[in-house]
């Protein structure tokens, strides 16, 4: 029988067996401890029901993608949020966050959350980023949690996938998480302020039932651009995905100073947004850096 890997936390693993409808506790067989093997939220694993509410884990089936933070495995959609004020916007970030969501193999969808804070003078300026990054092939949506702006499509994109919510602090990630599943707020700040626990800790990953159907996970992917830190150097040049279609003269060309380059080309007759290229110069700097400090 096969089950999802719903909660990870230190030995226990929770698992939702579809065709029972039902949570059971997942204990791994000798073998795969063995192995080595380990067990992430948004694994499918193969089962055998050994008492009513425990079931043996025999393997794990192949996962197509992984998310290092939080660790969740076959991510269907990365939903990196992002706000135009408050925090501002900054495209250094979504462009690092869209990279890191390319080197994990992770289909990304841009939210700009709090459009009732977006002035009118603004709305231009806004509508040209947001063409941007759909003529390079990501899905945008507009939101906002106050006047109830785009939940309808937001709910309808995340409906029948695993979902994980990424992006800066403050844009309004776990408002959305509680909009959506109300029993969720146990894991705001606000709460564990009231509780006097300080911020709220914890090692458990949960996958929360989306109640349009799928999951989304309980805590947010990636909040920071770490991409220095993950990605090899040489792995960066692809990682701008409408970089991919020209052609350049050498192979692993770096796109910086090459002769044949055909990014730089294309920068140049506005075939490629400077703005992005601008961006990916950052990021090519700051992970040559990493790497030369070793
Ligand atoms: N005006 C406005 N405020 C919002 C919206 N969404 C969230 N907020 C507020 O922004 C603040 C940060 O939201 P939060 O969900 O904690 O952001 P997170 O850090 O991304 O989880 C909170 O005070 C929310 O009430 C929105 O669409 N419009
Ligand atoms: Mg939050
Ligand atoms: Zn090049």
């Amino acid at each position: 029988m096969k089950g999802l890997v719903i909660a990870r936390s230190g030995a226990r693993t929770e698992i939702w067996l579809p065709e029972q409808q039902k949570v059971v506790l997942g204990i791994p067989r000798g073998k795969l401890i063995k192995q080595g093997e380990r067990i992430y939220a948004g694994d499918w694993v193969q089962v055998r029901i050994v008492a009513p509410n425990e079931a043996a884990i025999d393997a794990i089936d192949e996962r197509k993608n992984l998310l290092p933070q939080p660790p969740v495995a076959n991510v269907d959609k990365l939903i990196i949020v992002v706000s135009w004020r408050e925090p501002e916007f900054s495209n250094l970030v979504l462009d690092g966050l869209l990279a890191q969501a390319e080197f994990f193999d992770l289909p990304a969808t841009i939210v700009f959350n709090k459009m009732d804070l977006v002035r009118k003078r603004d709305l231009p300026k806004l509508e040209s980023w947001i063409s941007l990054y759909e003529s390079i092939g990501y899905p945008v949506l507009k939101t906002s949690l106050k006047t109830g702006e785009g939940l309808d499509s937001l709910w309808e994109m995340m409906k029948g996938n695993l979902v994980v919510l990424a992006g800066p602090s403050g844009v309004g990630k776990s408002s959305i998480l509680n909009a959506l599943i109300p029993n969720a707020e146990l894991r705001t700040d606000e709460v564990s302020e009231k509780t006097g626990r300080g911020r709220h800790v914890t090692t458990e990953i949960r996958l929360l039932f989306n109640p349009y159907g799928g999951w989304v996970a309980d805590t947010p992917g990636f909040q920071r651009v770490d991409l220095p830190k993950w990605v090899a150097l040489e792995s960066l040049p692809v990682l701008y995905r409408e970089f991919k279609q020209f052609q350049c003269e050498f192979n692993n060309c770096s796109h910086t100073n090459e002769p044949g380059c055909g990014v730089r080309a294309a920068v140049e007759q506005n075939l490629i947004e400077p703005k992005r290229y601008q961006t990916y110069l950052y990021w090519w700097d700051a992970t040559k850096q990493i790497e030369e400090e070793g």
